[in-house]
């Protein structure tokens, strides 16, 4: 293809990694000779003056904050030239060598065989007829469409869904919903307490920022990391506004496992409580507070139901056992002075609690229940007060801009209306469903999967008391799976049990893997044909920042900064590509161009009503103001708070449930969900408390977190940010190790040295990984983060890249809730010796073959056959 010779040039694109929508962590891009040189914040004031804005303050004795005038973005934000340039990203269409439709397909070399480049031609033609063959011969539900997730912030051209489009065209797809990841426990915990909010967290959160600012005295960042996980979708500015509170005199509590980067910087206190025990660290709080009398008996008299409950069980009189401080000890590693002196303090001083999203807490087993448990102490100690709630620090709750009314996030008539899959667990939602974390057994389908609830995140609650079943009855169509298309291909590395996902994809049932990517990483060495997609770099766009965390929400258009690498194409255009062999091209584009969709958006966010779309097109961008009455919206739940009478929250009863009449009636045999929240100890799903005999095994608990050097399973080929210590650790084998965490005391037991190669494993496999000993970590402890690129020694068991969702437990959150487990669980950690590195060489050379760049890890040619010619 002819190249156009670019003009020097900067452009504008929103930098998280979020998924379409953008906000906060904005950059220019500097473009010269037709590739980028530099990434850097954006200057609000590039085309604008800022007297022409109107700018939100808050204010906390005679200290000030104020949004920035330029974005914050992280660094692999800054560092993103890095990800476009990888020697990883694939560059034209791929088929793999001992897969052939008309013959043999080997699905027991997936994830072993290499790779040979077609073309698009012949590549879109395989998969335009397997996908009429499958239809035929099985119907239209035995293509799985695995198109969800974040990624790159773009929105016509969004990273996930495009297969969806096309297929629901020809009658559907079985759909893998997306379970609420982020928010698991919320979800299926919290939401029957507040009964309202999409996601389960508290929800209104409108001015939550600014009423903390001015009335609490005390905020506890119980798991979370505002240094760290604000970086991934909204930028820096939780970080200023911390620095800010400690300003004002708002002491700052940390409760984690870890020293974070947040506790680092920010703590007045840290209490290190072992992984996914926090719910006994609660029932210990409400312990001291019914026996000390420190809660707001009123509020929980007019505004809740069910403490006698609640009472019964924390005092012992409901099982025998009283929830003391002693009692919780034991069970979550925080001595019992600091669990009483933390009680009272959050009794007497006016307390928040703060969350990027909740962390390991809400992402462990039986999450519902710190969840639920969460709630109940912020009721009994007045929620939605001054200065008393429940903050995602900054991505909800900040000011309100003006103008800013339907917002373009999780707006389902506006994706309908122009066909583009936004968030395509909304659009195309299919009979036959399966939520993300049960996609393993659905292939191996060794008896009907049922379920109740799909997790769908924008879900009301009434659906977690549906029942759903997989397949559906042959009569509707309802088929096992035999084709896979993703657009999402990291589920060995985000998802639960990865080693189990990776076997599942060789299962000879599945005829046929499509992946489309723009790198070649994790899912997509299983794949049996594999499309070159492109970034955001490579695409005209329009971006909405206006998600509510956003410190100046604008709107973008972002156009294209560089010609596509080698023959990729956007993800919309992939999918084009096949349709046209299918006679749907039209029903594709709606015959709409590029230029006509950035309009055609920008007119149903009302922008019109703001500025003229001809301004917009001149300057490239445009920052709302903030609303001039912004400061009336009633902070979170404070009508309730008021007056619950007339401002019922969304439960059965309109109070706070403590006690759940619902889940009691609809799950009375649910042991792991009660209708109170419990301390569940193990279940039939999960036997991972270092009480269990399993711990003589497996004595550390496993944490982790969301990676400081990437968003989940994205940039982990940076080149800038792998050189960072906890980044990336060299083995004396030149291979660049995911760190893992351990205390000095453990490192010791263990005879475990700084750098050495070592290896974290249970039942479910083995990872390896670089040795970091510090006493940022409590003993007990074991931390790797998540989303480490998968590379695979021995398929289904030992994994060297580092991806530790690979022996995650396969089980779901609890019984009737389909959530996924990250951390939380029974592993061992010992040095891997030279002796068993060697006949690992010897056994699976091929493995340690693959070409390799330590400065970014796996490339491209490891894949292909021969090499990249
Ligand atoms: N152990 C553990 N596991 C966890 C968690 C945890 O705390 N601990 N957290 C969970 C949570 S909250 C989440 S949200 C999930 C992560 O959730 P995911 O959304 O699955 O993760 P990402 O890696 O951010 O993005 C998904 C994929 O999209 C790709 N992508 C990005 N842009 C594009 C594009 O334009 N086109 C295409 N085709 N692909 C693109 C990325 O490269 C990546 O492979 O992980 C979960 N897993
Ligand atoms: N840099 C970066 N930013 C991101 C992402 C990313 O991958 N990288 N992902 C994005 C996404 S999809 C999401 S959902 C959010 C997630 O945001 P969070 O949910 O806030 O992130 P986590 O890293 O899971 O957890 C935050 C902190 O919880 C603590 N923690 C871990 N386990 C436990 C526990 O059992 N108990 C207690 N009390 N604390 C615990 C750890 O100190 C950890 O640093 O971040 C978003 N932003
Ligand atoms: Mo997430």
């Amino acid at each position: 293809m002819a190249k156009i010779k670019t003009k020097d040039k900067t452009v504008l694109r929103s930098l998280g990694l979020g998924g379409y929508f953008g906000g906060g962590a904005e950059g220019m891009v500097d473009v010269k000779d037709g590739r980028i040189v530099r990434i850097r914040p954006m200057q609000y004031g590039w085309k604008y003056d800022k007297k022409e804005v109107r700018q939100w303050k808050m204010e906390r004795n005679g200290k000030t904050i104020e949004p920035s005038w330029k974005s914050l973005p992280g660094p692999f934000s800054l560092a993103y030239k890095k990800r476009v340039y990888s020697p990883n990203r694939i560059k034209y269409p791929l088929k793999r060598v001992d897969w052939d439709p008309n013959g043999e397909r080997n699905p027991q070399n997936r994830g072993k065989s290499k790779y040979v480049r077609i073309s698009w031609d012949e590549a879109s033609d395989i998969i335009a007829k397997e996908i009429k063959r499958i239809h035929k011969q099985y119907g239209v539900y035995a293509i799985l469409m695995q198109g969800d997730g974040h990624g790159e912030c773009k929105t016509i051209n969004t990273p996930h869904g495009h297969p969806g489009v096309l297929l629901d065209h020809m009658g559907g797809f079985t759909l893998q919903v997306r379970n609420p990841d982020s928010w698991e426990g919320w979800y299926w915990g919290a939401k029957h307490v507040w009964g309202q909010g999409a996601q389960g967290i508290m929800y209104p959160a409108a001015n939550i920022v600014k009423d903390t600012t001015e009335h609490a005295d005390m905020v506890l960042f119980w798991g979370c990391d505002p240094e760290t996980t604000p970086w991934g979708f909204t930028g820096q500015f939780a970080s200023r506004l911390c620095y800010f509170w400690a300003e004002c005199g708002i002491k700052q509590v940390y409760i984690c496992p870890d020293l974070n980067y947040g506790a680092a910087v920010h703590a007045d206190k840290w209490i290190p409580v072992l992984p996914n025990t926090d719910a006994a660290l609660q029932l210990a709080i409400i312990y001291v507070w019914i026996t000390e009398d420190l809660y707001n008996k009123e509020y929980v008299a007019t505004h809740a139901v069910g403490m006698d409950k609640v009472e019964d069980y924390v005092m012992g009189r409901e099982d025998g056992v009283p929830k003391t401080p002693a009692w919780a000890s034991e069970k979550c590693g925080v001595p019992e002075w600091t669990i009483k002196a933390l009680a009272r303090e959050f009794a007497e001083k006016t307390t928040s609690i703060a969350h990027y999203f909740g962390g390991g807490f809400i992402r462990g087993p039986f999450s519902h229940e710190p969840a639920r448990l969460e709630c109940i102490l912020l009721g009994m100690q007045g929620l939605g007060g001054p200065g008393v709630h429940q903050h995602q620090l900054t991505y909800f709750g900040m000011p309100r801009a003006e103008g800013l009314g339907g917002t373009f996030f999780w707006n389902p008539e506006i994706e309908e209306r122009l066909s583009l899959p936004v968030m395509s667990s909304v659009t195309a939602w299919q009979q036959q469903v399966i939520p993300k974390t049960l996609i393993q057994k659905a292939i191996e389908l060794r008896e009907p999967i049922v379920f109740h609830g799909t997790g769908a995140q924008n879900a009301l609650v009434k659906d977690q008391f549906n029942r759903y079943d997989f397949p559906i009855e042959q009569e509707k169509g309802g088929s096992e799976i035999h084709m896979i298309w993703t657009d999402t291909p990291c589920r060995i590395t985000c998802w639960n049990f990865g080693h189990e996902t990776e076997l599942a994809m060789r299962n000879p049932k599945i005829e046929t893997i499509v992946a489309q990517h723009p790198w070649l990483e994790n899912d997509c060495i299983y794949a049996d044909i594999i499309l070159p997609a492109n970034t955001f770099m490579e695409v005209d766009d329009i971006i909405t920042n206006i998600r509510q965390g956003t410190m100046q929400p604008n709107i973008m258009i972002a156009e294209k900064a560089i010609e596509p690498i080698g023959e990729s194409k956007s993800d919309a255009e992939v999918v084009l590509e096949i349709g046209k062999k299918l006679g749907y091209e039209k029903q594709l584009t709606d015959n709409m161009t590029i230029a006509q969709l950035q309009k055609k958006i920008w007119e149903y966010m009302g922008g019109e009503k703001l500025v003229s779309w001809e301004q917009l097109k001149e300057k490239q961008y445009w920052v709302y103001n903030t609303a001039k009455d912004w400061e009336d919206d009633t902070p979170g739940f404070r009508n309730f708070y008021l007056d619950p009478e007339k401002n019922p929250l969304g439960t059965p009863t309109g109070k706070l449930e403590f006690y759940s009449e619902s889940l009691a009636k609809a799950f009375p045999d649910d042991k792991e969900r009660p209708p109170i929240p419990k301390w569940i100890e193990k279940s039939h799903n999960h036997d991972e408390r270092l009480t269990s005999p399993r711990a003589r095994l497996y004595p550390l608990l496993m944490m982790s977190n969301h990676g400081r050097w990437r968003v989940h399973a994205q940039c982990d080929d940076i080149t800038w940010t792998r050189e960072a210590p906890t980044c990336k650790i060299l083995g004396p084998d030149g291979y660049k190790y995911e760190p893992i965490w351990l205390h000095t005391s453990e490192a010791e037991k263990r005879g475990i040295r700084n750098g050495d190669i070592i290896k974290i494993f249970n039942e479910r496999g083995i990872v390896l990984g670089g040795a970091y000993i510090t006493e940022r970590v409590r003993p007990g402890v074991c931390y790797m983060d998540h989303g480490a690129r998968h590379d695979p020694i021995k398929t289904g068991e030992i994994e060297r890249g580092g991806a530790i969702n690979t022996i995650t437990p396969g089980a779901i959150t609890s019984e009737n809730c389909v959530g996924q487990i990250g951390g939380g669980y029974l592993v061992q950690v010992e040095r891997v010796s030279g002796q068993e590195m060697d006949k690992w060489r010897k056994d699976y050379p091929e493995a340690f073959e693959r070409k390799y760049d330590p400065a970014a890890g796996l490339c491209m040619d490891a894949w292909i056959a021969g090499g990249d010619k």
